[in-house]
C-alpha cells in the first residue's frame, strides 16, 4: 500500500509534543475558516464572516431538482421539494453555532484534525420551517428511536466512505426548536452553509446541524453511523489501568459548553497578533454562550487569571444566541499582561482554566487568554 492509501484508513492521531502544524492541517484550515474575533462586534455575524466547516466538498445541488425525503418508521413516507418546504409555516431563529472541535489546536498534545484556535463560532438569523410539524405530518410510528439526517455530500473519513449523516434521538429532535432552514440573515442559504436546506439544531454543537439535507430516516434503533459512533465522541483518559489506548471513557458530544470570547482590544502585531493598547481606560467587549443552559455570569481577568471581576451582561438576543458583555479596564502602567474571560451557565458549568483534554480534541472551552502590551500614550 502506498502512503496515500494508508492515510485514507489512518486512525485519529495525536501530534508529538513538539510536532508543528502540518500542510494537511493547513489545508483543512484554509478550507474551513474561523470568524475573525473582531467580528464579535456584530450581534448577527455577516454571512462571509461566519465560521465554516465542510468535512468533504461542497456538493453540487440543483435547488430545482432537490427534494427532502422522509422515510422509515412513519405513517406516510413523503418527499418535499423546495417550494413545498418554503410554503410551510415560517420561523426565524437567532442561533449561535460553534464547532465541537473549536479550541482543538490549543490542546497539548494536539489531536490532529481541523486545527481550530477559538474562532469556530458564528451567530445567524436562520429562517425555515419547524422540523416538528413536518414530522408530525409524516406521522412518526411507535417504536421510533432515532432520526438519521443525511446530507448530499460524500467522502471518506479514516477509511469509511460515507454520505455525511448524523443521528439524533426522536425525543431530542421533537423537544428542541429544530428548523429546516433555507435562509441565513435574510438571504437564500449560500452553497457553503448548506443550500438549499440545512438542519439547525439550537444548542447543539455544529456537527448536528446537517447541511445539504437530503433525507430523514426514522429508525427503530440508535443510529450508528460514523459521525455519531466514531467521530464526535469524548475519548478521555481515565487512568484506571495505565493503558492509554484502551483505558478511555467514551461519551457522545452533544450540546455546546459555555464559552466567553473577548474582542481583542487595541491593535495587533501582524505576525504574533499580540495586542498593543495605550495606558488608560478601555471598554472591553465580548460575547458569551452555552447550549446547555443560559449564560448567567461572565468574569474578566486583566492579570493573567490571578483575579476575576464580574462583567456587565447585556440582555439575551434570543434563547439560542450569544449574549454581549462589557468590562471597563484601566490599564494603569506600561508593561505586559494577559486579558482573560470566562462564562458560567445556569447549570453551574464554568469554563476551565486548565485544558479539558480528550483524544479527538472535542469541546475544549478553556479560558481565552489574550496577550497585551500596554504602552505609554
Ligand atoms: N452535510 C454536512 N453537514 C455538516 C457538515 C458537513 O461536513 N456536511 N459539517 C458539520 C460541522 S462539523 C459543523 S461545525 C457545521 C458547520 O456549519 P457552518 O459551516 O454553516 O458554519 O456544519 C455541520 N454540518
Ligand atoms: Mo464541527
Amino acid at each position: 500500500m502506498g502512503r496515500a492509501s494508508e492515510d485514507l484508513a489512518a486512525d485519529s492521531r495525536v501530534a508529538e509534543p513538539a510536532e508543528a502544524i502540518s500542510v494537511e492541517e493547513l489545508q483543512l484550515a484554509t478550507r474551513n475558516h474561523g470568524m475573525p474575533l473582531e467580528a464579535l462586534r456584530y450581534d448577527v455575524t455577516p454571512v462571509g464572516l461566519h465560521y465554516l466547516l465542510v468535512h468533504y466538498d461542497i456538493p453540487d445541488v440543483d435547488p430545482a431538482a432537490w427534494s427532502l425525503r422522509v422515510e422509515g418508521l412513519v405513517e406516510h413516507e413523503r418527499s418535499f421539494n423546495l417550494e413545498a418546504i418554503r410554503s410551510r409555516p415560517m420561523e426565524t431563529l437567532r442561533v449561535t453555532i460553534e464547532c465541537a472541535g473549536n479550541g482543538r489546536a490549543r490542546l497539548l498534545p494536539r489531536p490532529v484534525s481541523q486545527p481550530w484556535l477559538t474562532e469556530a463560532v458564528g451567530t445567524a438569523d436562520w429562517t425555515g420551517t419547524p422540523l416538528r410539524s413536518l414530522l408530525g405530518e409524516c406521522g412518526i410510528r411507535s417504536g421510533a428511536v432515532d432520526l438519521a439526517f443525511t446530507g448530499a455530500d460524500h467522502g471518506i473519513e479514516r477509511g469509511v466512505e460515507q454520505d455525511y449523516a448524523r443521528g439524533m434521538s426522536v425525543e431530542d429532535a421533537l423537544d428542541g426548536d429544530l428548523l429546516l432552514a433555507y435562509a441565513m440573515n435574510g438571504q437564500p442559504l449560500p452553497p457553503q452553509h448548506g443550500a438549499p436546506v440545512r438542519l439547525v439544531a439550537p444548542g447543539w454543537y455544529g456537527m448536528a446541524h446537517v447541511k445539504w439535507l437530503s433525507r430523514i430516516v426514522v429508525l427503530d434503533r440508535p443510529f450508528e453511523g460514523y459521525q455519531n459512533a466514531t467521530a464526535y465522541r469524548f475519548l478521555e483518559p481515565t487512568g484506571e489501568s495505565g493503558d492509554s489506548d484502551h483505558d478511555e471513557a467514551d461519551v457522545p458530544v452533544t450540546r455546546i459548553r459555555p464559552r466567553a470570547l473577548m474582542r481583542p482590544p487595541g491593535f495587533p502585531d501582524f505576525m504574533s497578533r499580540v495586542r498593543v493598547v495605550d495606558v488608560g481606560g478601555h471598554l472591553l467587549r465580548g460575547r458569551a454562550w452555552s447550549g446547555t443552559a443560559p449564560v448567567e455570569r461572565v468574569e474578566v481577568s486583566v492579570d493573567s487569571g490571578m483575579t476575576w471581576h464580574a462583567a456587565e451582561l447585556e440582555p439575551a438576543l434570543s434563547p439560542w444566541a450569544w449574549r454581549a458583555w462589557t468590562f471597563t479596564w484601566t490599564a494603569a502602567a506600561p508593561g505586559e499582561t494577559e486579558l482573560c474571560c470566562r462564562a458560567t451557565d445556569a447549570a453551574g458549568s464554568v469554563q476551565p482554566w486548565n485544558q479539558p483534554w480528550n483524544r479527538q480534541g472535542m469541546a475544549n472551552n478553556m479560558v481565552q487568554r489574550i496577550p497585551v502590551v500596554v504602552r505609554t500614550a
